[in-house]
C-alpha cells in the first residue's frame, strides 16, 4: 500500500492498514501558497513585521517560531464592541489570484500520487481571535461580550471559508490541514460549553464546505479535547492532528470507534536538547504498544508541523516506527494494549461550577463560602462576577470589616477555591481570568483602605517567562494565584534572562523566584538562574520555584531548583506551605 492508501484506510471505519505510517509520510503540506505569502509577507526568523490583519508578529532569532506582540500602541483589537472599527480581514480576492498555477504544478510534482496533498491553514479562528486582542481578553470577552464575540468570530470564518474555498479552487488538494489550538495539556481554554456556543457551528460551516467540495477535513490541535470529541466528529473532522499523550490516546480510539483517526501521541517532552537515543526509542515504543494496535492512529511528534525541534529526536523517532511495524505485522487491530495504562479523565462538560450567578445563600452553603458578607466577597469572586464582587467588597467595608479581613475572609478564600477547582478541572482558564479581573478591581477598590500593605504581604515573589520564550499566559495564571494567596509579585514580563532574575531578587529581597517555561528550547534558562542565585550569593535567602508544560519534577531536581508543581493553584498552595514551614 502507498502512504496515500494507508491514510485513507485509517479514515474508513472498517479500513485495514497494512502498517502504522510514519509521522508525517502520508502528508505533504503545501506552504506558501499564494495567499498565505501575501498575508503573511515580512513575516520571518529574526524579524518583526505586521501582516495583514495588521498584527504585529516577532520572531527573535533565537526562538523556534514566531509570536503577535500585544501592547498598547500594538494590539490591533483595543476594544470589542467596536471591532468593526479596528479589524478588518485581508482582501485576499484581489491581492492572491496570481501564482495559483505554478504554485500547484510544483507542489503536485513534489507531492507525487502516492501522498495526500494538504493545503495549510494556520491561525485558526480562536487563533486569529488572540492574534488580534490578546488571550486573556480574548477568553474573558466571550463571557462579557458574547454578541460581539460571535459577530466577530462569524467575520473570521467566513473570512477562512473564502481562504479554504481559494486552496480548493487552484490547489486541488487532497485534503486540508487547519490550526487551530482549543486547548493546553489536561484541559480545553474554555468550558466546552463556551466553546460549543461560539465554535462549533462558525467550524461546522468551515468543514461542511470543505467536505463538500470532496476534500479530506484535516485538524491541528495539540491540546486536551476528550470533551468535544463527537463534537469534532459532527463537524465534519475526519482526522484530528496533534493528540496529546493526555488524552489517554487508547480510550479515545476505543471511544471514537473509527469515526475520526488521531495522529500525534509523541508529546514535545521528548522533544529536548538532552533526549538521549535510548529515551526517545523508549518513548516511542511505549507509544506504539498502547495506541497503535488499536487503529486509526498515526504515531507522530503533535507538533501542526513536520518534523521536531531538536533534530537529532527525529531520526529515532521515525527508526523506532519502522522498528516496529517490522516486528509487529498487520492487522492492528484488536490487538491486546501492552504500554502504559492510562485512567481517562472523566468528561466534566455537564458540570455548572464558577459561573452559575443565582446567588441564593442555599448555593452559598453549597459552595462551602458559608455566610455573611465576606461569604458574598469570596463566592462572587469564584464566580467571576466583578460588579457582585465589588458590592460585596463594599458591604462589607459599611460593615466595619478591615481591607486585610476581607482579603484574607472573602478575596483569597474564594481565590483558593478558584485553584481548587482549575485543579480538578472543575473551573477554566478563561474563568480563573474573570475571577482575576474581580481580584484587581477588588484590590483597587481596598487599597485606600490597607495599612501598612506589603507588611502584611506573605512574602515578595518576582515572576516571569525564561529568556526566548515568549508565552505568558501559565505565567500570568501562577502571578493571579500567588497574589490572590497574599503574595507580592513582581511581574517581569516574558523573555527575562537569569540575570534580570538574579538581580531583581537581591536587589527587591524577593522570597522567591518563579520561572515559567513552555518551549523544550528554553528551559535550560532555569539552571542558569540556579547557577546565578549561588554565585550572588543569595541561593540560601530565596526559593526557586519552576514549572510550564515541559518542566517536570526530575527536571527541576536535576538543575538544583527548590519547588516544581504542575498547575497554577498548585504553584500558590506550594508557596505558602514553603512560607508557612
Ligand atoms: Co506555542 N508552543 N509557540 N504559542 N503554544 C507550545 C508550547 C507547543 C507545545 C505547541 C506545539 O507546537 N506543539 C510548542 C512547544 C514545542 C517545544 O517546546 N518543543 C510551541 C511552539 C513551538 C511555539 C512557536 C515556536 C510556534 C510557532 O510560531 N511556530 C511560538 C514560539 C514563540 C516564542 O515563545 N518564542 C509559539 C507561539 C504561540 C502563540 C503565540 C500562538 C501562543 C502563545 C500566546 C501567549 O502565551 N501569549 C501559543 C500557545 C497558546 C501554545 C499552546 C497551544 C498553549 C500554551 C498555553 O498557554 N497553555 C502550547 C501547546 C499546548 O499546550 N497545547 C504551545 C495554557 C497555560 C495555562 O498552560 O503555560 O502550561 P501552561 O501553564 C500551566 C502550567 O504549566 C503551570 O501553571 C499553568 C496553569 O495551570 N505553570 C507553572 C506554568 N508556569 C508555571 C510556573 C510555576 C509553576 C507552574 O512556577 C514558577
Amino acid at each position: 500500500m502507498t502512504p496515500k492508501e494507508i491514510f485513507l484506510e485509517l479514515l474508513k471505519k472498517d479500513g485495514r492498514p497494512e502498517r502504522l505510517l510514519d509521522q508525517y509520510e502520508a502528508l505533504y503540506l503545501s506552504f506558501g501558497d499564494p495567499i498565505s505569502r501575501y498575508v503573511n509577507e515580512g513575516v520571518g526568523k529574526g524579524k518583526t513585521a505586521v501582516n495583514k490583519w495588521g498584527v504585529t508578529v516577532t520572531w527573535p532569532e533565537d526562538a523556534p517560531g514566531s509570536i503577535p506582540v500585544h501592547s498598547e500602541e500594538k494590539t490591533v483589537l483595543k476594544d470589542i464592541t467596536h471591532w468593526r472599527d479596528y479589524v478588518h480581514a485581508p482582501d485576499i480576492e484581489a491581492h492572491c489570484q496570481e501564482g495559483w498555477d505554478e504554485f500547484r504544478e510544483r507542489k503536485r510534482a513534489k507531492c507525487g500520487d502516492d501522498h495526500i496533498l494538504c493545503g495549510y491553514m494556520a491561525t485558526g479562528m480562536f487563533e486569529q481571535c488572540h492574534f488580534l486582542m490578546g488571550f486573556e481578553d480574548t477568553l474573558t470577552n466571550l463571557y462579557e461580550h458574547p454578541k460581539e464575540m460571535h459577530e466577530l468570530i462569524d467575520y473570521i470564518a467566513d473570512y477562512r471559508i473564502r481562504y479554504a474555498k481559494m486552496l480548493i479552487d487552484n490547489l486541488h488538494p487532497d485534503a486540508i490541514f487547519s490550526h487551530d489550538d482549543w486547548g493546553a495539556k489536561t484541559q480545553l481554554f474554555m468550558k466546552p460549553e463556551i466553546w460549543r456556543e461560539f465554535f462549533k457551528e462558525p467550524y461546522r460551516r468551515f468543514y461542511g464546505m470543505i467536505r463538500d467540495a470532496g476534500v479530506i477535513a484535516i485538524h491541528h490541535s495539540d491540546s486536551y479535547l476528550v470533551p468535544i470529541l463527537d463534537d469534532m466528529v459532527e463537524i465534519g473532522i475526519q482526522c484530528w492532528q496533534g493528540i496529546l499523550p493526555e488524552n489517554n490516546i487508547p480510550e479515545v480510539i476505543r471511544y471514537l470507534d473509527g469515526r475520526m483517526a488521531v495522529m500525534g501521541g509523541i508529546g514535545a517532552a521528548i522533544d529536548r536538547a538532552d533526549a538521549a537515543e535510548e529515551e526517545v526509542r523508549a518513548y516511542v515504543r511505549d507509544v506504539l504498544q498502547t495506541d497503535g494496535p488499536l487503529g486509526h492512529f498515526i504515531p507522530s511528534i503533535t507538533y501542526g508541523i513536520k518534523g521536531t525541534v531538536f533534530p537529532h529526536v527525529d531520526p529515532y523517532i521515525d527508526d523506532e516506527i519502522a522498528k516496529y511495524n517490522a516486528e509487529v505485522h498487520i492487522p492492528h487491530y484488536n490487538m491486546p494494549v501492552t504500554g502504559r495504562k492510562y485512567v481517562l479523565k472523566p468528561d466534566r462538560s455537564g458540570d455548572d461550577k464558577g459561573t452559575a450567578d443565582d446567588g441564593s445563600s442555599a448555593a452559598l452553603r453549597q459552595n462551602g463560602f458559608g455566610e455573611g458578607v465576606l461569604a458574598d466577597v469570596a463566592e462572587a469572586l469564584w464566580k467571576g462576577n466583578k460588579s457582585r464582587t465589588l458590592h460585596a467588597v463594599r458591604s462589607a467595608l459599611d460593615e466595619g470589616h478591615t481591607a486585610q479581613e476581607i482579603l484574607g475572609g472573602g478575596l483569597i478564600r474564594g481565590m483558593q477555591k478558584v485553584g481548587d477547582d482549575f485543579t480538578d478541572g472543575n473551573l477554566f482558564v478563561s474563568e480563573m481570568l474573570l475571577s482575576a479581573k474581580c481580584m484587581t478591581a477588588a484590590i483597587d477598590l481596598l487599597r485606600p483602605h490597607m495599612t501598612g500593605d506589603s507588611a502584611e504581604q506573605l512574602g515578595r515573589v518576582c515572576i516571569g517567562t525564561v529568556k526566548g520564550d515568549l508565552h505568558d499566559i501559565g505565567k500570568n495564571l501562577v502571578k493571579i494565584m500567588l497574589e490572590g494567596s497574599g503574595f507580592d509579585v513582581i511581574d517581569l514580563g516574558s523573555d527575562v534572562s537569569a540575570g534580570e532574575f538574579v538581580e531583581t531578587a537581591k536587589t527587591k529581597h524577593c522570597d522567591f523566584i518563579c520561572c515559567s517555561s513552555l518551549l523544550t528550547t528554553t528551559m535550560g534558562e532555569m539552571g542558569r538562574v540556579v547557577e546565578l542565585a549561588k554565585e550572588a550569593g543569595i541561593r540560601d535567602q530565596v526559593k526557586i520555584m519552576v514549572g510550564g508544560a515541559p518542566v517536570t519534577q526530575s527536571f527541576c531536581d536535576e538543575i538544583g531548583a527548590d519547588i516544581y508543581t504542575d498547575d497554577a493553584a498548585e504553584a500558590a498552595r506550594a508557596a505558602v506551605e514553603a512560607v508557612q514551614s
